[in-house]
């Protein structure tokens, strides 16, 4: 492992304005977005849509890294290229989601641990050796009045810790990422609370394991109200709220915090992006590592046909730049109505 090259990955990956595009559905939730669009739900199907995704013209100028799943990281393109060669000629760093999925927590209803410790050494040096550069796990956090527990924050930080401990032996960036689902009742207020409390447990055990700081970035929720909370905070709320979180427990050693955007829509997630970009300088990169924000739109253009190919194309390649352009602060809702 080579620290220095690591550093300089994690700093490529948020440098010049760019994000993240995930694209790493898992079969099941591919699946599922293109069962709500009547798409045909196959591995021909998967490889299209992301066929068309890493061919985007333009791609590179707003997208710094995509993160794929496991099937895609060995699928062509349609002319045999394989999308790896694709994405890497497009100086598009290739990044491979390496959990095995949230499981079930024992003895903590409705809660989950993430899974994929097993042979993970092993999984991380061959996607390495075929040209991987940074891998992602997601711990997922559920909110109500109860949860999430510390049985749960605890297990999860120590599984985010261990995983990217090993990136980094196997030379590849961490992406970092626990997710406080914006699913339910509870308040800004109560996000806030438990964000800080997993990000505080993630970062404790992060150190404990002895992870370089410099060579990794956050995957975080941004702090929001609960979907079904009746009080839906304002623009200013979220922006100032995620802030505040943030500058209290992420060490300004990292290169950069990518968001998640876990349900938002598309032009929300880039609205409080721009929101928290404008204002005071802030010691890390804040940029996006979105799935849904930027493909939905796109998706729902494209609906399998390949007819809807570039109009397609075109808006994936449109909430890209819009997102780039909140992360200059420089996004304004005139965006959205170019073409
Ligand atoms: C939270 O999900 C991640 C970011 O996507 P959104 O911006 O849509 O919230 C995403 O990378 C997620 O981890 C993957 O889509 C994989 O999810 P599954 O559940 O299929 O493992």
């Amino acid at each position: 492992m080579n620290m220095h090259t690591l550093i300089e990955t994690a700093n490529q990956l948020v440098a010049d304005d760019k994000g993240l595009l995930a694209i790493d559905e898992s079969n099941p939730t591919c699946n599922k977005r293109f069962s709500a669009l009547g798409i045909a739900q196959n591995e021909e199907t998967r490889r299209r849509w992301r066929e068309l995704i890493i061919t985007t013209p333009d791609l590179q100028q707003c997208i710094s890294g995509v993160i794929l799943f496991d099937e895609t990281f060995y699928q062509k393109k349609l002319d045999g290229t394989p999308f790896i060669k694709l994405l890497t000629d497009a100086n598009i760093l290739p990044g491979i989601k390496v959990d095995t999925g949230a499981k079930p927590l024992a003895g903590h209803q409705d809660e989950s641990v993430t899974e994929g410790l097993d042979q993970l050494r092993d999984r991380l040096q061959h996607y390495a050796e075929l040209g991987a550069r940074f891998a992602k796990w997601r711990a997922v956090l559920v909110v109500d009045e109860q949860l999430p527990s510390s049985a749960c924050v605890d297990a999860n930080a120590h599984a985010l810790a261990r995983y990217a401990a090993l990136c980094q032996e196997a030379g590849l960036v961490p992406i970092v990422e626990p997710e406080v689902l914006m699913t339910g009742t509870h308040s800004l207020a109560q996000c806030f609370q438990v964000t800080e409390s997993v990000l505080h447990g993630v970062f404790n055990q992060l150190y404990r394991q002895g992870v370089n700081l410099e060579a990794l970035i956050l995957k975080p929720n941004m702090v929001l109200s609960g979907q079904d909370c009746v009080q839906q905070a304002t623009l200013t709320e979220v922006a100032e709220a995620t802030l505040r979180c943030l500058l209290r427990v992420v060490p300004a050693a990292i290169p950069g915090i990518a968001f998640l955007s876990g349900g938002q829509s598309a032009v929300l997630a880039t609205a409080r992006l721009q929101a928290m970009n404008a204002g005071a300088s802030l010691p890390w990169a804040l940029a996006f590592s979105f799935a849904r924000a930027i493909q939905q739109p796109a998706l729902e253009l494209w609906l399998g046909q390949d007819e809807n190919r570039h109009t397609a194309q075109r808006a994936l390649l449109k909430r890209a730049r819009c997102n780039q352009a909140a992360r200059r602060g420089n996004y304004t809702s005139a965006m959205e109505q170019d073409v």
